[in-house]
């Protein structure tokens, strides 16, 4: 073989070697990537491959010791910082110089999707008129084992930015409240945070398309008030309810008022009730909750018509005729003004009882929680007992049915 020849089959053989490389690289991503990799990004713009490319090549496959020496580079860094009389210490209990501190950037965590996150940024005009991608720096991930995730949407972060404009969230600023359920992949021990910091809750049910769920507006009442949050109910599709459901309808309705809570009714369709949410949600930061279907994303953008959300026909599939078809799959978070903030969430059926001991669901009900001590047995839990005080203002009409039934059927789930 001439020389020529020689060279160019070396050539071949290296760059046959080289496909050969970029194939296993992949396939090792796919592998582990494999239980995010089937939540599509819902923005598509949202990763471009460099950005991807670089998350999983430094988060996810490293060589072998790699996070070790990653650890001793931490380890020096914090012992360093340690040493500087003006260190202080960050949330994530690394010690840090003022100048460092310094550079950091307050903002706010609007999306996170792939273990990346959006912020925008405090201060910018229009509010969230700009956002910044971040990773998260690696010793903020070991520091929270509470929660399946480090960083929530509704989370006030500080980051810091390189030159590209690239973020890192360096700290999540201690949080006023979650809403959090048990992550369907690791059970009851670890929760997964819905939303962070909001003011208020509307709990958004619909009475047809999909039925009306008290029992499922009753799960958010109670995470509500287990946080300390207002709450109240929006009841949208109003313009399905027929002439023969109507003393129903504004039965149901009345239950949840007479116990003081803000019931509105809502159609996108007619516009009717939007100018009323529109004014409770003035200057608060409010998360839209309910099952999938009942128009939470379809509330938002009557209100603020500028909002990219995804609305999704109701199936008709499902095992269930009239159930929901899941289309929000992320929490977001809009400013509509420099005050006012809406988070839309994916429908969840499973919030609000996660640590919530049988005997004391009843205390989350208000109207059962005055009779409370009258019961014959100090450990009644009002459901067969005799001489039961709820069970008696049930039948003199003082607990509504629904409620109490409502109860009967969380017990049975605790
Ligand atoms: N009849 C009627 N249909 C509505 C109304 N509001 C929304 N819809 C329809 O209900 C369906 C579901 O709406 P979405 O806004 O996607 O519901 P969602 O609560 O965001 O659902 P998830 O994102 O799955 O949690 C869509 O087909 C909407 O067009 C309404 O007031 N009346
Ligand atoms: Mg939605
Ligand atoms: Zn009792």
């Amino acid at each position: 073989m001439t020389d020529d020849k020689l060279e160019q089959v070396e050539r071949q053989i290296k760059s046959m070697q080289k496909h050969i490389r970029k194939q296993e690289l992949r396939q090792a991503r796919r592998k582990t990537d494999a239980p995010t990799s089937k939540k599509k990004p819902r923005h598509k713009d949202w990763l471009d491959d460099a950005w991807e490319d670089e998350f999983n090549l430094d988060e996810r496959i490293m060589p072998r010791g790699e996070d070790e020496r990653r650890k001793q580079v931490a380890r020096l860094a914090a012992n360093k910082a340690r040493r500087t009389p003006s260190g202080v210490v960050s949330a994530s209990g690394v010690e840090e110089s003022t100048s460092e501190r310094a550079a950091h950037i307050p903002g706010l965590v609007v999306e996170i999707n792939s273990g990346l996150c959006r912020v925008h940024l405090d201060g910018d005009s229009p509010p969230g008129s700009k956002s910044i991608l971040c990773t998260l720096r690696g010793n903020l991930r070991r520091n929270r084992i509470a929660y399946s995730q480090t960083v929530a949407v509704g989370d006030r972060v500080l980051i810091t930015q390189d030159g590209d404009g690239r973020g890192v969230v360096e700290e999540v600023l201690p949080r006023k409240n979650v809403l959090a359920r048990p992550d369907p992949m690791k059970g009851n021990a670890v929760q997964q945070i819905v939303v962070a910091n909001v003011d208020q809750v509307i709990i958004v049910a619909s009475w047809r398309e999909p039925y009306l769920w008290p029992e499922l507006i009753d799960r958010y009442l109670i995470a509500a008030q287990r946080n300390a949050l207002e709450a109240l109910i929006v009841v949208n599709k109003v313009d399905l309810v027929e002439a023969g459901d109507r003393d129903e309808f504004e039965a149901t309705l009345q239950v949840y008022e007479n116990l003081k809570w803000r019931v509105v009714q809502t159609s996108t369709l007619t516009g009717a009730g939007l100018d009323e949410l529109r004014q409770l949600l003035t200057e608060k930061m409010t998360v839209l909750a309910g099952l999938s279907g009942v128009g939470k994303s379809s509330l938002l953008m009557a209100i603020a018509p500028d909002l990219d959300l995804r609305v999704g026909a109701v199936s008709q599939q499902g095992l269930f005729t009239g159930q929901g078809r899941h289309t929000t799959t992320q929490s977001s978070l809009w400013h509509l003004d420099a005050d006012t903030v809406v988070i839309d969430t994916p429908g969840i059926r499973d919030f609000g009882l996660t640590g919530v001991e049988r005997d004391e669901l009843a205390s989350w009900y208000p109207e059962m929680n005055v009779h409370l001590g009258n019961c014959r047995f100090s450990d009644c839990v009002h459901l067969d007992e005799p001489d039961c005080a709820v069970k008696a203002a049930v039948e003199r009409g003082e607990i509504a049915q629904l409620r109490y039934e409502n109860y009967c059927a969380l017990y049975a789930c605790l």
